[in-house]
């Protein structure tokens, strides 16, 4: 049996991932949740599943963006809570083969993927509002959750945690090796053994022993000692963990923060409200330095493709990422406190410091001094000075540390500046 730590090894030195939320719901257009948010039915939802051809749909496309960012794993949304599914289930009608689109769409993904050498991951709902025997009035989510026509409904809940459980299994038995499988979500009382969730997560570590999961299908990954269930990772969404993530004993436990490219997940074809790719490069940095991953998430559109905005965000990102990875894969937090002009992210004896604010005069290491073999800037390579600058022996605060000139008065890169500093033992 391998441990968690044997199993995220891999995870927490690749740090950086794009997370793909793909499904019926980029025809309409208005993000994944709509059926939910406007209360539509499976019938007024039908016309999506009909249509739906993505005659764009190039995974290798996908993968090949994803690793020009520096990006080296995926999720896609193998189903989502409308419960349609990319791949070619034996369990439902309701999937991507029985569409215009004629094929599976999981299995396409995955073969993309692999050939360009990244971890491939599945997302999957354990929320469904397409199955019969889920929950539909009085929950909290369902689109038919004020529909008194659903009212005292006979359903049989056991019926639908064996149809998921079936088609985990479909997943982990169709697609050779998975990487990770990214339940989502519990709450309320449908949590933990409501899914089944010992069961399911026993069978899941008999199939593929190495495949991560996360933490949302319930239990307390925070605990000394964790239900079978509680997964690999903490995911916390649209937030960056203040002061990242640790359990009650207060070590950290691996943890990859999941957040959008514009507002939604899914296809949205009105809202732009992009990030700027420095907020990307600092969002990941902030990431790292408080020991967790970053998912980064694009909705691709109805024909299949990523839009453009997403595609100019990951480009810029990659770039920074060609020159500055070092600082990123494999580093972790660092004991240091956080600096004035920026972050630290470290591994080993190798500190990355990630310069934002340039300030005047030379950039200031608290604690460092005496302790610096070597400074680079890691975009180039070039030698950058320890110096002690013209009477800084009266400073009150300096007496431990170390000053690094940077010439010129902006930076070198004004989204993130790294200069790497190699420590002596
Ligand atoms: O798959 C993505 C989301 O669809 C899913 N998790 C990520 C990865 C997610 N489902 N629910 N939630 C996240 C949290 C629920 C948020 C809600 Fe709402 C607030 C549901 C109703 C109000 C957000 C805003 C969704 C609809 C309106």
């Amino acid at each position: 049996m391998n441990t968690r730590e044997d199993r995220v090894k891999w995870f927490m030195q690749d740090r950086f991932g794009l997370f793909i939320h793909w499904g019926l719901y980029s025809i309409p257009a208005r993000g994944e949740w709509l059926r939910a948010n406007e209360k539509i039915s499976i019938e007024e939802y039908q016309p999506f599943f009909e249509e739906f051809n993505p005659v764009h749909y190039n995974p290798r496309e996908w993968a090949k963006a994803a690793k020009a960012a520096g990006q080296q794993y995926a999720v896609l949304t193998a189903k989502h809570h409308d419960g349609f599914c990319l791949f070619d289930s034996q369990l439902t009608d309701y999937k991507a083969t029985n569409t215009p689109a004629g094929r599976d769409l999981i299995k396409e993904y995955i073969e993309a993927f692999r050939a360009e050498g990244l971890k491939v991951g599945l997302y999957y709902s354990i929320i469904d509002w397409h199955h019969p025997d889920f929950p539909k009035y009085g929950d909290r989510y369902h689109p038919m959750r004020d529909n008194e026509e659903f009212q005292g409904e006979d359903t049989h809940f056991s019926n639908y945690v064996a149809y998921m459980h079936g088609q985990v299994k479909e997943l982990l038995t169709n697609y050779g090796k998975i990487d990770i499988l990214w339940f989502d979500f519990s709450y309320d009382d449908m949590t933990g053994e409501k899914w089944e969730a010992a069961k399911l997560v026993n069978m899941i570590r008999s199939m593929q022993p190495d495949v991560l999961i996360d933490n949302r299908l319930g239990g307390n990954i925070r605990l000394a000692e964790p239900e079978v269930y509680a997964g690999d990772f903490y995911s916390p969404e649209q937030i960056i963990p203040p002061g990242g993530i640790v359990n009650r004993a207060n070590q950290p436990i691996p943890w990859e923060a999941c957040i959008t490219l514009n507002d939604h997940w899914g296809y949205h074809a009105k809202d732009l409200n992009y990030k700027s790719p420095k907020q990307v490069i600092r969002t990941l940095v902030e990431c790292v330095s408080k020991g967790g991953n970053l998912l980064l998430n694009v909705g691709p559109n109805a024909k299949g493709e990523i839009p453009e905005q997403s595609l100019a965000i990951l480009q810029v990102v990659g770039k920074w990422m060609r020159q500055n990875g070092d600082s990123i894969y494999g580093c972790t937090s660092s004991d240091l406190p956080k600096p004035e002009w920026g972050r630290y992210t470290q591994i080993g004896n190798y500190l990355y410091a990630h310069v934002y604010d340039r300030g005047i005069g030379p950039i200031y290491f608290q604690g460092l001094k005496g302790r610096i073999k070597k400074a680079r800037l890691l975009a180039d390579g070039s030698e950058l000075h320890v110096e002690t600058p013209w009477m800084a022996e009266q400073y009150s605060d300096i007496e431990n540390g170390a000053f690094i000139d940077l010439s010129g008065a902006v930076l070198p890169d004004e989204m993130d500046t790294v200069i790497e500093l190699e420590l002596l033992e």
